[in-house]
């Protein structure tokens, strides 16, 4: 018997890889998947829906075991960072809404918008460091000037949907060739997405650059960019843009 645990804080792709594993029962015959969401996460119901448990891979017990009982672990935007101890007891891949090794880390596709680097979707060989190890499978998506953050997001997803849909089987019985990159790219952390989201207002720059900014920083009801008013308070804002047909 294979054991897979899957980790995910991110309910359209838990329920599309219950999807597939459903659909490939046959190829799957000697697989147990097991599904958790991770315990830092604040609103697990919609995954509670799916059926997931919580766990907590910061804690040593639970991942050794992790380590005991599982012979492949799957982050699909889990919220936590995998230990050291786990990446390198157990194979574990990461399922990145980003196109290493341009953007590592956080968002990436708010920094895309900006940096004008590529984005898209990385399933990768996880190691130490975040967002890094060898390369499975990759596939970039554009970035138009009309589109907010929502925009590309949701074009990513919609790309890391059809690379699972292609080559799920593959990840599981580990039917792959390893891409090591030499450049390690750049990375962006949570830090670097606070300090975009505080707009000043002297800033100088092309209409450009301040488009980009702001649609950059525009997701649906996220509240993102603002600057600030008298006593601090914070005035929040976004774009939305209406291309004709
Ligand atoms: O599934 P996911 O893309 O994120 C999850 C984890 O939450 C995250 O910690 C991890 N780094 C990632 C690989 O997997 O969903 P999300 O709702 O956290 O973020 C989705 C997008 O929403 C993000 O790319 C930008 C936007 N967003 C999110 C937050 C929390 C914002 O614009 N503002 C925000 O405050």
């Amino acid at each position: 018997m294979i054991n897979v645990l899957i980790i995910s804080d991110n309910k359209p792709l838990v329920s599309f890889i219950q999807n597939l594993v459903t659909n490939n029962a046959t190829e799957f015959q000697g697989v147990k998947f097991d599904y958790r969401y991770s315990t830092i996460n604040k609103n697990p119901d919609s995954l509670i829906s799916l059926g997931l448990t919580s766990v907590n891979v910061k804690s040593e017990a639970t991942v050794a075991d992790i380590i005991e009982h599982y012979s492949l672990v799957i982050s699909a935007h889990c919220k936590q960072i995998f230990p050291e101890k786990l990446v390198n007891n157990v194979r574990c891949i990461n399922i990145h809404p980003g196109l290493n090794p341009h953007n590592r880390g956080w968002f990436p596709q708010v920094f895309a918008i900006i940096n004008k680097k590529p984005v898209g979707c990385t399933i990768h060989l996880m190691n130490e460091e975040i967002d890094d190890g060898a390369i499975l499978f990759q596939k970039e998506v554009p970035i138009f000037d009309w589109d907010t953050s929502l925009n590309v997001y949701e074009r990513v997803q919609q790309a890391e949907m059809e690379l699972l849909d292609l080559h799920f089987c593959d990840l599981v019985f580990g039917r792959y060739e390893q891409k090591v990159l030499e450049e390690k790219g750049n990375y962006n952390g949570i830090s670097d997405f606070k300090a975009l989201c505080n707009l000043d207002l002297n800033q100088v720059g092309t209409l450009r650059e301040h488009i980009d900014l702001l649609r950059a920083l525009s997701h649906g009801e996220f509240k993102n960019a603002y600057f600030t008013i008298n006593e601090g308070k914070k005035v929040f804002l976004s774009l939305n843009f209406d291309k004709e047909n």
